[in-house]
């Protein structure tokens, strides 16, 4: 009677850690569904930057640095080492959308970007513009954003390239 005993604790043990683990593994979707919707409700509250991948650069593969053009400009946008995705994707890594710099804003690379005339968003993941500007010199970057519109850090950004509209 006492080994009967005996073996049933040591079953109910050994089928303890298994009951467990079973137990886990049925709520683990949900638990990581829910930090995922809290680091995105913490990311957009305190404007957490996203991290970018090393070696992921943002260029701009026309006009050239120094062209001279006719208005309206068609502007190219590059990027590699990471994807183009429309803005509000939260749970895809490494993606963003591209920003156009026109003629140099004053940018907060710690908050989102907002939308000016100097600051153009292309948030259904386009890759070129065409760009109505005025005859003269003008200055042109790239600023990729995450989904909430807000810079990666470190930033992938394009060089600002100088062209002249006749
Ligand atoms: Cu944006």
């Amino acid at each position: 009677m006492k080994s009967y005993f005996a073996t049933l604790s040591l079953l109910t043990l050994l089928a303890t850690p298994v009951l467990a683990a079973e137990k886990t593994d049925k709520y683990a979707d949900y638990k990581n569904m829910a930090k995922q919707q809290a680091g995105n409700y913490a990311a957009e509250k305190l404007n957490l930057p996203t991290a970018s991948p090393a070696g992921a650069r943002a260029y701009i593969i026309s006009p050239k640095d120094g062209d001279t053009v006719t208005s309206p400009v068609t502007v190219v946008f590059g990027l590699s080492g990471m994807g183009v995705a429309p803005a509000g994707i939260k749970d895809v890594a490494n993606v963003g959308h591209h920003h156009l710099l026109i003629d140099a804003p004053t940018v907060d690379f710690a908050a989102p970007l907002p939308m000016t005339d100097q600051i153009k968003h292309f948030g259904a993941g386009q890759t070129e513009t065409q760009l109505a500007l005025k005859p003269g010199t003008h200055k042109l970057q790239l600023v990729l954003g995450d989904w909430k519109h807000q810079p990666f850090n470190p930033s992938v950004q394009s060089e600002v390239i100088t062209i002249t509209v006749k």
